[in-house]
């Protein structure tokens, strides 16, 4: 995969961060949506490869831009073989979330951020459109706490690992009331919980980073996402794991008439036959080369949202990749005309 890639897909999620920043406490959280999804296709659209969205905005009936199957990049073209080197022409596999948290963007709050993981054909997991149940941990604890143990026992496990407290630790839940239990549970453990409306992608990659003040992501998001937060922690050397959730007594899928014999059946016809199987960041992204790209669009955890001045704008940016196994934070100013001065911090 081309390490040019690497430094590419920054221009990729700043732009989509930029463009959703502008609707940013709106309170217009589809346009956020849909400004990013054309921001990042278009930016995708000029680079030198040949992609496929895996994970997008939907199937090919339900959205117009960057749906599942749809082919971007230059080298996707019929005449591509006269202008793309060989490097560009091997298919890789793209998950895209243009705008993480819409509602997030449309009401002002903390935690969005463009994202986007890449692997070769085959390297990111195709995860279906339901929900997963996922633990997210630093990379001390990893292989350590296990998503089949109760919160209770992964407490435990946690504070060993990172020689804190119970009491000192934080752990992200989604504020839905699905985490009731498990939210008193976790308070009953003496732990602490830090609520997240959404956006539970970045929670995740706060795991894997120290100072950050949060140990450790627990509940139940959807699958896509899980995928694109695997593939970060993957490269990090974090803990995560993903079980699906195909009981509506877990939680509702949103599908009239679901069922959880409805919801295996459908599975099954998706090829996963083993509707309970625990996924490891290394099966969700199990390509050889991974790479991970997020820039802020409200200020979150570990970047910094967008800040438009006079004439330009500022983003940060952390792209990580297994093949170099770096983690980069990118702060670009973006000067979209001549600007009377940049603002150095
Ligand atoms: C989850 C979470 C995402 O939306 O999918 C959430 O993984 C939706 O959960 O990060 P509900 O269906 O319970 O609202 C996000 O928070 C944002 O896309």
């Amino acid at each position: 995969m081309e390490s040019t890639l690497g430094l590419e897909i920054i221009e990729v999620v700043e732009k989509a961060a930029i463009a959703s920043a502008k609707w940013m406490g709106k309170g217009e959280k589809n346009t956020a949506d849909h400004v990013a999804v054309e921001a990042m296709r278009e930016r995708m659209n000029q680079i030198h490869m040949r992609g496929k969205i895996v994970i997008g905005e939907g199937e090919r009936d339900e959205a117009p831009m960057l749906y599942i199957g749809e082919e971007v990049g230059i080298c996707t073209r019929e005449d591509a073989h006269s202008y793309c080197n060989p490097d560009e022409l091997v298919e890789i596999d793209i998950a895209v979330d243009p705008c993480e948290g819409t509602n997030l963007v449309a009401y002002g709050q903390p935690g969005s951020m463009a994202v986007l993981a890449i692997s070769e054909k085959g390297g990111l997991f195709a995860a279906p459109d339901f929900y997963m149940k996922k633990i997210a941990a630093p990379p001390a604890a990893k292989n350590h706490v296990d998503i089949n143990k109760s919160a209770t026992e992964n407490l435990k496990i946690l504070s060993e690992c990172l020689d804190r407290s119970i009491e000192e630790l934080v752990v992200v839940v989604m504020d839905r009331s699905r985490h009731q239990d498990l939210i008193k549970e976790i308070r009953g453990a003496g732990a602490r919980v830090r609520l997240i409306s959404d956006g539970d992608v970045s929670a995740a990659l706060s795991c894997a980073f120290a100072g950050t003040n949060i140990h450790a992501l627990m509940g139940i998001g959807a699958a896509p996402e899980g995928v694109i937060s695997a593939a970060a922690m993957r490269c990090l050397g974090g803990h995560f794991q993903g079980k699906l959730v195909y009981d509506p007594e877990e939680v509702k899928t949103g599908l009239i008439g679901e069922s959880k014999e409805g919801n295996i059946a459908r599975l099954q016809e998706m090829g996963i036959d083993n509707p309970d199987k625990v996924y490891g960041a290394e099966e969700l992204a199990g390509g050889e080369t991974v790479l991970f790209a997020a820039c802020g669009i409200t200020p979150g955890t570990l970047m910094n949202g967008v800040r438009f001045f006079h004439g330009g704008a500022r983003t940060q940016s952390l792209v990580i990749s297994s093949q170099s196994m770096t983690a980069r934070f990118v702060d670009t100013v973006h000067m979209f005309e001549q600007p009377k001065y940049i603002q150095l911090s």
